[in-house]
């Protein structure tokens, strides 16, 4: 299709690039970020991933641009240890799952942290539901290799899949990202209010961090604090930026401190 010739004209042609969006906690400090693809094209404009990522997987282009997507973050992690108001920041990329089933896909991680020197730890990855479902086992192998290099993981969309208990615990986990979809009615839907509760505790009990995404208002944030959540995500801090842009708003929320 003519979206995929463009498409696979983007990398080469540098019309990719990551924005960022900050992760905040309790006290209002941005404790890290989530990376998030962009496809700036010279004449359709800015390119939603929604519109080019499950093209980008069809295709097999997402193995090239998320392999780009991982080293640009590794070089963006290098870059903010020498900021002093950026130094410790953690960084999450999202990972397709034709991505995360290639077989080479964890010694490419381990050649690019060591290519790029970054500090491991300072890297999240963000796996969802179905990709994991997709191969319990193999998954879990491919968390623990990740696991055993530093590398952190996350569920993203947490709640929207069909994961089990049973096998959540099997999981080499670290922290469970609450679907906004259960966030954006908090306050008034009694449903939702319980899912989030629930998913606090089952993350509580389980020893994994949580973090709530897609917090837009105030009292959803007072909602998640009552409950215990203490990591947030969302419109309410700030919108996913230009790299430039983050960082001024870094530095804004320093010195107004
Ligand atoms: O920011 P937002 O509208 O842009 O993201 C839309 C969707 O695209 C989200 O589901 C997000 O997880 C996904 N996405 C964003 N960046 C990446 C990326 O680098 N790789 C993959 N696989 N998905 C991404
Ligand atoms: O699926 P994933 O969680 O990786 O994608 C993150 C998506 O959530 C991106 O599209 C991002 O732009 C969007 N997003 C981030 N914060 C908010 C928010 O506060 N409200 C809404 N509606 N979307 C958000
Ligand atoms: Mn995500
Ligand atoms: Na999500």
């Amino acid at each position: 299709t003519l979206l995929e010739a463009a498409l696979r004209r983007a990398l080469p042609e540098g019309q990719l690039l990551l924005h960022y969006q900050a992760q905040v906690n309790a006290m209002g400090q941005v404790v890290g970020a989530e990376a998030l693809l962009r496809w700036q094209h010279p004449t359709r404009g800015m390119v939603s991933p929604m519109q080019f990522i499950s093209l980008a997987e069809e295709s097999g282009l997402i193995i090239p641009i998320g392999g780009w997507v991982l080293e640009t973050a590794c070089a963006q992690l290098n870059q903010w240890e020498k900021m002093p108001v950026a130094r410790g920041l953690k960084l999450s990329v999202n990972v397709s799952a034709r991505q995360f089933r290639q077989a080479d896909f964890v010694p490419q991680v381990s050649e690019i942290l060591q290519r790029m020197g970054t500090n491991p730890a300072l890297l999240k990855i963000e796996l969802t539901e179905s990709l994991v479902l997709d191969d319990v086992t193999g998954t879990i192998e491919k968390m623990h290799a990740l696991k055993a290099m530093g590398v952190r993981c996350s569920m993203d969309d947490f709640g929207t899949g069909y994961s089990s208990l049973s096998y959540l615990k099997r999981l080499p986990l670290d922290q469970l990202k609450i679907d906004r979809s259960f966030v954006r009615d908090i306050a008034t839907d009694e449903g939702d209010a319980v899912i989030v509760q629930t998913i606090i505790g089952m993350a509580h009990n389980l020893g994994l961090d949580v973090i709530a995404e897609g917090v837009e208002t105030e009292a959803q944030q007072e909602f998640l604090v009552r409950h215990g959540c203490t990591v947030f995500q969302g419109f309410l801090f700030s919108r996913p930026l230009p790299v430039a842009e983050f960082e001024s708003m870094l530095e804004n929320r320093t010195s107004s401190r």
